[in-house]
């Protein structure tokens, strides 16, 4: 069973590969930011907690992001391998998703991590934001989920370094060329 989980900053091109990459290894798919912009565009209880914080830019509490993680392995029992898309962007979470997987007779293969530089990484946002819809792709929103990346999310690099499951890949390129680097770093998971 192969599980995986795509890190890397906002507008690195998660989203984008992950597409690529559950169908070549038939993997189940997991982005909390999708299962939340869902949640917001349906107006449930859980949409209507979030929207502002994520048009703002803020990150979502770690219990409600649990609870759709939860649901999406225990809903899943036969998956040949989930891929984490954005998740775990916490210590906390990775701690939890730790827990969760252990319950759920889960390894983890390996973490591969997106690795652009922020002047890219903004004009992707931004270009993305002409006809994306996201309430989020504009400039201070995008400027304080940089904020929200360095003092949160960056710790969970090391969180996984230490357990020696960090794959660093260079996100730069063509859309195929990084897809290529990401097989390549699958393939080579121990
Ligand atoms: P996400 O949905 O995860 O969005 P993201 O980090 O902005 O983008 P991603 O890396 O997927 O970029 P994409 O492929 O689209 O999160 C949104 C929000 O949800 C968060 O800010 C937070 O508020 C909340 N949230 C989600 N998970 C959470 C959690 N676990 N805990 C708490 N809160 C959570 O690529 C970006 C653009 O670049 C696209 O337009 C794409 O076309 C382009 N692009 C991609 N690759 C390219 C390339 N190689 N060259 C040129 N352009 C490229």
């Amino acid at each position: 069973m192969l599980n995986i989980i795509l890190f890397g900053p906002p507008g690195s091109g998660k989203g984008t590969q992950s597409e690529f990459l559950r169908e070549k290894y038939h993997l189940t798919y997991i982005s909390t930011g999708q299962i939340l912009r869902e949640e917001i565009a349906a107006e449930t209880e859980v949409g209507l907690q979030v929207k502002d914080l994520i048009s703002k830019g803020n990150l979502v509490s770690d219990e409600i992001v649990a609870q759709i993680i939860e649901k999406r392995l225990s809903d899943n029992p036969n998956a040949a391998g989930f891929l984490f898309d954005g998740y775990p962007r916490t210590v906390r979470q990775a701690e939890i998703l730790d827990d969760m997987m252990q319950k759920y007779h889960l390894g983890l293969a390996g973490v591969l991590s997106l690795e652009v530089p922020e002047n890219l990484l903004i004009e992707r946002m931004l270009e993305r934001g002409k006809t994306s819809g996201r309430a989020d792709d504009n400039i201070e929103s995008i400027k304080h989920r940089f904020v929200e990346y360095d003092a949160k999310t960056k710790p969970v690099l090391d969180f996984y370094e230490k357990k020696g499951k960090l794959h660093a890949v260079n996100g730069v390129g063509s859309i195929p060329e990084i897809f290529e680097r990401l097989c390549q770093a699958v393939e080579n998971v121990p």
